[in-house]
């Protein structure tokens, strides 16, 4: 990343991201040396020639316990905030992805709510506050990512007031029934309206979130405070403005469809197809190993049709892939059991020798490796009980520049939206995905070629530049923001 470091005096950063990762990963080699090593994805993408062209800085963790370093790695800022190993547990594995994780998907796993988690997670929110305070110069904008930093805008906008700050939701917003489970419900909400724009993937997400602003802050009325107006696309606290808006993200689409079409890239995907013994049509599954995805779904549809005669298991091979995820959680641990028993009972009932049904791989493949798989893939089973947007539908589209493929695709993921001539399907209706699978698997090639001009005309122009442009646009275009009037929120 080649950033241009500001010449003025003042070497703070004129932008600043703060994310819970870093977009680096530290690397200590076999001779105690220590090499930072960029992490490449989305939204580094989007980002980068925003921080190309001004002074850019990136706050988070290292994802490493107790790493306090500022490198500068390929012209980028880098603000490490340290966490111990018990924050990590408490803070990260615990109150962001034991706690509010599964509350914002549905509760499809039981949320736990411990006081020691929320604890934690107020200390680090302040922690990366502090640390974001200390990066940004006077005036600069401040984008905070995410449901690990909900307390931030506030935090940061007490230390602050002179900074214009947004927030990005990457994962759905519930809906009120669910969010008021939350004991510290108030508190998160009011985190939030620290930011000048709140953003979420979907407007369903930006009406939840404003039903519970008006319902949750404005209780502060009946204390004699002032309290929250909310109507749409904007909330009212006090003299500070807060806009609300849907931002759908999504993936560096240009970029995806010419290295699909590379030629590195079609032999290889020419060789998986080889090396899979030339089945007459692929499945496709890549996700992290997460219980939101719906791995489970997919495998059980496929099961059944196997069973019933519908799928001949010598035409057909499904690959998963599954990126190992969040491994010490407890709910992750169950989940890999169960999904590889599943794995295990459809070969064990329907493999050949030397040729399994289901190949399934639980580590990371390169980024090429993977991008081959796209273009070798008859079908592609995106399969989310709940998912914020889902890339990896996004990113297969890019990769079918040939128009063939199917995609089948939740109707419980962001991309459903937009993806319309997608195979879609409710994922807890099986008899539903099982038809949705025959149809992809079955479908008229001229049929498909159709389906798939259309969901790449939507992906190729509707690109991750496009989104960060569009709510950096919003943010800087919220300019009735008198500093003065936005010290604190008067709400609790
Ligand atoms: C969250 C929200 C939202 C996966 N395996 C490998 C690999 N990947 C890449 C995919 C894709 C990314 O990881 C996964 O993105 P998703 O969007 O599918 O899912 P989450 O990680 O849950 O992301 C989600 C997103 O944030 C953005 O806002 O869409 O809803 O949950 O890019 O390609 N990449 C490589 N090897 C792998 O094995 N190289």
């Amino acid at each position: 990343m080649g950033a241009t470091r500001s010449k003025k005096s003042d070497t703070r950063a004129d932008f600043v991201v703060v994310a819970n990762r870093l977009p680096v990963d530290k690397e200590v080699l076999a001779d105690g040396s220590v090499r930072w090593k960029r992490s490449p994805g989305g939204l580094v993408t989007a980002l980068e020639p925003i921080l190309r062209s001004r002074t850019g800085a990136w706050v988070g963790w290292s994802g490493q316990p107790d790493v306090v370093e500022h490198p500068e790695v390929e012209g980028l800022q880098l603000f490490s905030v340290p966490l111990s190993a018990q924050e990590i547990a408490e803070y990260y594995e615990g109150f962001s992805n034991a706690t509010l994780w599964p509350l914002y998907h549905d509760v499809i796993v039981k949320p736990e709510y411990h006081r020691d988690w929320w604890n934690s997670y107020v200390a680090i929110n302040r922690r990366f506050a502090e640390a974001a305070s200390e990066a940004a110069a006077e005036g600069a904008v401040v984008w905070i990512q995410d449901y690990q930093l909900q307390l931030v805008p506030k935090m940061l906008r007490m230390l602050r007031p002179d900074l214009r700050i947004g927030f990005f939701l990457h994962i759905p917003f519930p809906p009120v029934e669910l969010f008021m489970q939350m004991p510290w419900r108030t508190e998160i909400i009011e985190g939030l309206l620290g930011a000048d724009l709140i953003g979420f993937h979907l407007p369903g997400g930006a009406q939840n979130f404003l039903y519970l602003a008006r319902r949750l802050a404005g209780q502060a009325t009946s204390k004699g405070q002032v309290g929250v107006r909310s109507k749409f696309g904007v909330v009212q606290v006090g003299f500070r403005t807060v806009r609300v808006g849907a931002f759908p993200i999504s993936i560096d689409s240009g970029e995806l469809d010419s290295r699909a079409k590379s030629k590195e890239v079609r032999k290889r995907a020419a060789e998986i197809r080889q090396e899979l013994g030339n089945p007459k049509k692929i499945l496709l599954g890549v996700d992290r190993l997460d219980y939101t995805k719906g791995i489970d779904v997919r495998l059980q549809a496929l099961a059944e049709l196997l069973e019933e005669g519908r799928v001949n298991p010598d035409d057909i091979t499904m690959v998963q892939l599954a990126t190992p995820s969040r491994e010490r959680v407890d709910s992750y641990i169950k989940m890999r059991g169960d999904i590889e028993q599943l794995v295990g009972n459809i070969n064990g009932n329907f493999s050949q020798v030397g040729h399994p049904v289901v190949q399934y791989l639980h580590r990371p493949v390169p980024r090429d490796d993977l991008i081959a798989f796209f273009v070798a893939a008859d079908v592609m089973l995106v399969t989310p009980l709940r998912d914020g947007m889902n890339l990896v539908a996004k990113e297969y589209v890019a990769c079918r520049s040939d128009l063939g493929g199917a995609l089948v695709l939740s109707e419980f993921t962001g991309a459903a939206a937009e993806l319309r001539q997608a195979f879609q399907a409710n994922p807890y209706d099986t008899d539903g995905v099982k038809l949705a699978i025959t149809d992809a698997l079955e479908q008229d090639p001229e049929e498909g070629k159709r389906r798939m001009r259309a969901l790449r005309r939507q992906v190729l122009t509707h690109d991750v530049q496009r989104w960060a442009k569009s709510f950096l646009g919003a943010l800087g275009a919220d300019a009735e923001t008198i500093p003065s009037q936005n010290r604190g929120l008067d709400l609790v």
